[in-house]
């Protein structure tokens, strides 16, 4: 488990760097079962590979992950690995995707881009979403490992869609997790190797944001209910700064049965006051 001092350090790394890897952070008991857990359900559900050369044409990704076994709802969760983005973001971010991405032999490299750049905002600029890219196989220079240019999330543009650049490849032992800043320049690296590269995509924004991902409406209601609260706010159901989110003044969460959801700003300000005028 990580110290306060290591959850700072990574936060650091990411801020300067702009990313950080987090050396073995699941354990292999963990990573096989997810492994195991991807496999069956490319089985049971048929999926095709992806149909976009941003994709991937030899990659299956599966969107949505936390509906399909219990065992995904670990990962956003990780206890190496949400501390860190909390430390970055705050307690009050949302997971915004988690999807499996798996390269097959033959899968191209995909054009370096940054996960920010559809949003109108100049750059550089504070991280607005970290991704963790979680290695369940061994990431290596030949089976696709992602590609990173470290420190370009400070760059003042986004890369040219298309252009190739000299990037590092991310390696690292499976059950590692790379996070970064999604501002960062990055992509899939090819995979030249006769062996699918599996990995998880679990990215996380700010509470204030819009999630890549609709989990309110895309994760049935039954299925939500049945998650630890934690997961159930990073979600979306969950009121930022007693503000935004809100469903007439109250906390979406108690739509999934808790109790003792936030309390809305202006009446947590009235609360202060009479506090207040009675002491
Ligand atoms: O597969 C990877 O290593 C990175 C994928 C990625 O950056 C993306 O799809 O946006």
């Amino acid at each position: 488990m990580l110290t306060d001092a290591d959850i700072q350090s990574h936060a650091d790394r990411i801020r300067d760097d702009g990313y950080t890897v987090i050396e073995r952070a699941a354990s292999p008991e963990l990573v096989e079962g997810l492994k195991a857990a991807v496999l069956r359900i490319e089985r049971e559900h048929d999926l095709g590979l992806a149909k976009t050369s941003f994709e991937g044409f030899k990659t299956l990704r599966i969107n949505n992950l936390l509906t399909y076994d219990d065992l995904f709802w670990e990962v956003p969760l990780h206890e190496n690995v949400l501390p860190v983005v909390e430390r970055v973001l705050d307690r009050e971010c949302l997971l915004s995707s988690f999807c499996s991405l798996v390269l097959g032999p033959g899968q191209e490299a995909q054009p370096i881009h940054e996960d920010t750049q559809l949003i109108p905002l100049p750059r550089p600029h504070i991280p607005i979403t970290i991704n963790a890219i979680w290695a369940l196989t061994d990431f290596r220079d030949d089976n696709g490992a992602t590609r990173i240019l470290p420190g370009s999330h400070k760059f003042p543009t986004s890369p040219e869609y298309g252009k190739e650049y000299d990037a590092v490849t991310a390696t690292m032992p499976a059950g590692s997790v790379m996070l970064f800043d999604s501002a960062l320049w990055h992509g899939g690296g090819a995979n030249t190797s006769d062996a699918r590269r599996f990995a998880f995509s679990c990215a996380y924004c700010w509470g204030w944001m819009r999630q890549q991902e609709n989990l309110q409406l895309g994760i049935p209601r039954e299925t939500a209910v049945r998650f630890p609260r934690r997961l159930q706010e990073l979600c979306g159901y969950g009121v930022y700064k007693g503000q935004f989110g809100h469903i007439d003044n109250r906390d979406p969460i108690e739509l999934l049965g808790r109790e003792r959801g936030k309390r809305m700003v202006w009446e947590a300000t009235d609360v202060k006051k009479a506090r207040m005028a009675n002491q």
